[in-house]
């Protein structure tokens, strides 16, 4: 009989059929990783939910960073679509924050022609004049990079003339397959230039920096009230709710928790070369991923202190929400669930869904790599493809004067196998028998998913919302939350549930019949025999 993923993959002729099979995996054990191919290029014609490399870089990766001006040099297009569209919060300083201004130089014809060197000059004194922010990121689009505007010198010259910390960042749309080359080129810039830096001493042992948090709908706000709470202090976010001097500090921080995997682990592994910090994979999204990162991150610094206020802190946000995850458990539980993002986050509402006893069957990311689905482990075994080496890597070296380890190498071996530490684990080995992964997804396979396995709800991206909403599938946006959040940590687990108990029960979903009901979703001959 046909499997699923064959049903999927016979829409395809040729080469498209040869290009997308190896995209596609049907989970043939439960917990057990199977070889997906991933981070390439994605087939011209095909309706996709990726953006680009400019996309990744500027708008998350830098563009969160409350006190630093981003500008993108280029098309207003690009720095409109990069404008807020995220839902990244920040707190301001002194009640500013400058992530609600949109900085572009509005490139138009005449300068693609005669170059644009000169207006970026221009917007850099106007908003150093005008704003006064402790750093300029440049980010290149996709013209400036065809043209050859040279923003390196452009950087170099506002440093000089200035005195403001100013980078550039040859982030091209074009560059990579995918966000993921911004994030890269991004995390390159801030390890080469501002993180090490700074002179933020935390105060207490249980300082750490909190990577790859972009404070979508307030998520970060909800961690840091938890993590100060049991008595951490937060060196720096990275980027959500960012604060330049504080990520300038990062490197005096004792633990590095990471979030989004995919987005940052470059700067995480970076920093445990050059500076000898650790770092742990964390989840804030779930009940009990919460707990687990909690509990992982007290078995880490190993003070009974901390380990003691580990435990009342969980109890006392247990006993908040312990009448509303039952409630909703028993609503929920049962229930059906596809997700499809970018990265890490597919993964993380996976392990959320399942406190509510929801189980995802079709899931995906849009850019995540490999190691993101399989695990770690599988880095070696990639290969590096041209649109990868393109991108630079950089090779830090210890810092003799700044290298610290905060545990010693015993206990680092005896933490490795039992607690996430330097490690991912990846997305499928918390996934079943017969669960479908699609990487790179796009519109056809997603409607073809939505008729195999009827989700009772979809979490989508913006682009692919509306198609599932028309059929018939309650979805729901995970980019930016639609308008909620926060969804980390207890309380937002709750917010989240509550969200998603409103949505799969709103009466809308019963005036619409989704077409596969009543028609078939294939029709035509091959040869002389209709299909
Ligand atoms: Fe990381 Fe993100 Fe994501 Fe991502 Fe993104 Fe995002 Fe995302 Mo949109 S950094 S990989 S590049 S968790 S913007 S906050 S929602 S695709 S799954
Ligand atoms: C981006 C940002 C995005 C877009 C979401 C989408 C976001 O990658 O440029 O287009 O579905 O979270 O806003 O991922």
């Amino acid at each position: 009989m046909e499997t699923k993923r064959e049903k999927i993959l016979d829409t395809y002729s040729g080469l498209t059929f040869k290009n997308r099979k190896d995209h596609v995996v049907e989970l043939e054990t439960d917990h057990t990783p199977q070889e997906i191919t991933a981070n390439k290029r994605s087939v011209p014609g095909l309706m996709i939910n990726r953006g680009c490399c400019y996309a990744g870089c500027k708008g998350v990766v830098l563009g969160p960073i409350q006190d630093a001006v981003t500008l993108e040099h280029g098309p207003i297009g690009c720095g409109y679509y990069t404008w807020m569209t995220r839902r990244n919060k920040a707190r301001g300083i002194n009640g500013k924050s400058l992530i609600q201004y949109s900085f572009s130089t509005d490139l138009q014809e005449t300068d693609i022609v005669f170059g644009g060197v000169k207006k970026l000059k221009q917007a850099v004194k106007e908003a150093v004049e005008i704003f006064h922010p402790k750093a300029v990121f440049i980010c290149a689009t996709c013209p400036v990079g065809l043209i050859g505007d040279d923003i390196n010198s452009v950087a170099k010259w506002a440093k000089e003339e200035f005195g403001v910390q100013c980078i550039s960042f040859s982030c091209e749309g074009y560059k990579g397959v995918s966000q993921s080359a911004g994030h890269h080129i991004a995390n390159n810039g801030l390890m080469k230039d501002v993180i090490g830096t700074g002179t933020n001493k935390p105060t207490t042992p249980f300082s750490i920096n909190l990577l790859g948090e972009y404070n979508i709908g307030g998520d970060a706000f909800e961690t840091e009230r938890i993590l100060t709470k049991i008595g951490y202090q937060v060196v720096s976010k990275f980027t959500g709710d960012g604060v330049y001097d504080e990520i300038a500090s990062a490197h005096l921080a004792n633990l590095n928790l990471v979030q989004c995997h995919r987005s940052i682990n470059y700067i995480a592994e970076m920093m445990k070369v050059k500076y000898g910090i650790d770092w742990l994979k964390v989840n804030f999204i779930g009940i009990k991923e919460t707990i687990r990162t909690l509990r992982e991150m007290a078995a880490y610094f190993d003070d009974e202190g901390l380990k003691k206020r580990t435990e009342e802190v969980i109890t006392e946000e247990l006993t908040q929400i312990q009448g509303d995850w039952d409630y909703y458990k028993k609503k929920l539980s049962g229930k059906k669930a596809g997700i499809f993002v970018g990265g890490s986050r597919s993964h993380h509402y996976m392990d959320l869904l399942a406190d509510f006893g929801v189980e995802t069957v079709v899931t995906g990311y849009e850019f995540a790599h490999r190691d993101d689905y399989e695990g770690r482990e599988v880095i070696p075994d990639i290969k590096l493809d041209a649109d990868t080496k393109n991108i630079e890597q950089l090779s830090p070296e210890k810092d003799e004067s700044m290298y610290r380890r905060y545990i010693d190498d015993d206990t680092y071996n005896e933490l490795k196998g039992k607690i996430e530490l330097d490690y991912y684990k990846g997305m499928m080995k918390d996934m079943k028998k017969g669960s479908l992964i699609i990487d790179d997804y796009n519109e056809a396979e997603t409607e073809d998913a939505l008729s195999l396995y009827k989700p009772d709800i979809f979490y989508s991206g913006i682009k692919d919302n509306f198609m599932i909403l028309k059929s018939g599938t309650p979805a729901k946006q995970m980019h930016s939350y639609d308008y909620d959040g926060p969804y980390t940590c207890f309380k937002g687990a709750i917010n989240f549930a509550h969200d998603t108990f409103d949505e799969v029960n709103a009466p809308a979903w019963k005036l619409l019949t989704p077409p596969w009901n009543t028609e078939p979703t294939l029709e035509g001959s091959l040869g002389n025999s209709a299909i």
